[in-house]
């Protein structure tokens, strides 16, 4: 009843994974054009009435190193993952390692959602090999992987789905 929430999710991944594309489209703001995130940007959403944040962060080699002053204050992490990009998979499972590696010391309690993104692609790989890529078993997290096309909307209402029932918690 009633009682005003506010959550706040971040969302990381490589340069190019998708995440401006994927705020776009769950804000519902057209997703066909978007460019290289240089910083961060914030957005302010209701989803099924729950008030939340959303902070991207670019993803490009520069700017990783900023990655980790948003982590205090999160109680959701979005990993977006290009998952037709086969050549950059190494390096996301590097980076996603030291993500959830200073997370888990940071916070004790945040959920984790890797979207396989660009799932429209006929290269793109499935869930369960992205998982297995990033070795996501191997982490003592709350995480869930779900595909999805950022650009086209499949997977969309399922990751909104996925926030709004974390947020309830
Ligand atoms: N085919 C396909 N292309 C996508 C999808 N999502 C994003 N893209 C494309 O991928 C490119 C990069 O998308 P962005 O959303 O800008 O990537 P980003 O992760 O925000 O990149 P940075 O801000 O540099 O970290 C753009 O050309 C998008 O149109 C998808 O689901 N399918
Ligand atoms: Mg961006």
């Amino acid at each position: 009843m009633g009682t005003q929430q506010s959550k706040n999710i971040l969302i990381l991944g490589l340069d190019n994974s998708g995440k401006t594309t994927l705020l776009k489209k769950i804000s519902a703001e057209d997703s066909t054009v978007s460019l290289p995130t240089l910083g961060y940007t914030e957005k302010q959403l209701k989803l099924k009435n729950i008030n939340i944040k959303c902070i991207e962060v670019g993803g490009r080699q520069q700017l990783r190193s900023t990655w980790d002053q948003f982590y205090k204050n999160i109680d959701q992490l979005i990993w977006v993952v290009d998952a037709a990009d086969h050549r950059r998979m190494q390096e996301v499972s590097l980076e996603i390692d030291i993500v959830l590696t200073k997370l888990i010391q940071v916070k004790n309690k945040v959920s984790v959602l890797v979207l396989a993104n660009k799932c429209d692609l006929q290269l793109a790989m499935t869930e369960a090999e992205v998982a297995q890529r990033l070795a996501l078993h191997t982490f003592t997290i709350d995480y869930s992987i779900q595909k999805c096309s950022a650009l086209r909307g499949d997977g969309i209402e399922d990751a909104i789905n996925w926030i709004v029932q974390k947020s309830a918690k």
